[in-house]
């Protein structure tokens, strides 16, 4: 059975990798495994046969023979706990890795996607000069804890994990806020994970399908 994921089909991001289907894709080229992707327009997510796989209506969704799943979190874990290349062995440091994905998605994303918001959707609000400043402290908040833990590491508990590469995908999204570059040990760990091979490809295919995509005229 051929995997297959769901992905925009326009980027709002123009294919700078930001949505989430591209850590889904860095998982599946980590574990060698093949995929295809089926797009799905934005009307399309909230109709009967997309909201069946993600009842939320979201990119993206992954399908294995008759196993449908959603939410990043839950895909990745999947697809590490199924190949090998994600998870130690080691049933102690297996546990570690699965709660730094834990952590990256419960408590180092909420802020971010907060402060993405108060940037984008709200930029424009009366109220958002005095309240940008707030949330990028909330994001300090976490970066700071995060890069001490890490250290002069290159991965936050040994070999590069699932754990990393959830932490990763989260901490990209930082990139246009300048906070990452407040937090030196950081940037260099998200550039580690940007020079994998595997994120290479994962990121290499999401940009070389918008790039031909956006260029085609709507329909
Ligand atoms: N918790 C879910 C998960 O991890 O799978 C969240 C999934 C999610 O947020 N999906 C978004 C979506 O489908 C796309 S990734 N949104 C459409 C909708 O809700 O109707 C979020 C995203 C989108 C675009 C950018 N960007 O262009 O910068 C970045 C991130």
């Amino acid at each position: 059975m051929t995997i297959i994921i769901t992905a925009f089909e326009r980027s709002p991001d123009g294919g700078k990798g930001l949505a989430r289907d591209t850590r889904v894709r860095w998982a599946l080229e980590e574990t060698g495994q093949p995929y295809e992707v089926r797009l799905v327009s934005i009307d399309a997510l909230k109709e009967p046969a997309h909201l069946a796989l993600n009842p939320f209506g979201q990119i993206p969704t992954y399908e294995d023979g008759d196993l449908a799943l959603f939410e990043t979190g839950a895909i990745v874990l999947h697809i590490a706990g199924r190949h090998a290349g994600l998870l130690p062995d080691d049933a102690n440091a297996r546990a570690r890795a699965i709660t730094w994905m834990f952590a990256a998605l419960s408590t180092i994303e909420p802020p971010i996607l907060e402060l993405a918001n108060a940037t984008l959707l709200e930029g424009d609000k009366p109220w958002s000069g005095e309240r940008l400043p707030l949330v990028r402290d909330r994001v300090r908040a976490r970066l700071g804890p995060l890069s001490s833990r890490l250290g002069g590491a290159d991965w936050l508990d040994g070999a590069f994990s699932a754990g990393d590469l959830m932490m990763v995908s989260v901490l990209l999204r930082l990139k246009p806020s300048g906070l990452l570059g407040e937090f030196p040990a950081l940037a260099a760990y998200v550039g580690r994970g940007e020079a994998r091979p595997a994120y290479r490809r994962a990121f290499e295919a999401q940009r070389a399908l918008y790039a031909t995509i956006h260029r085609e005229p709507r329909p």
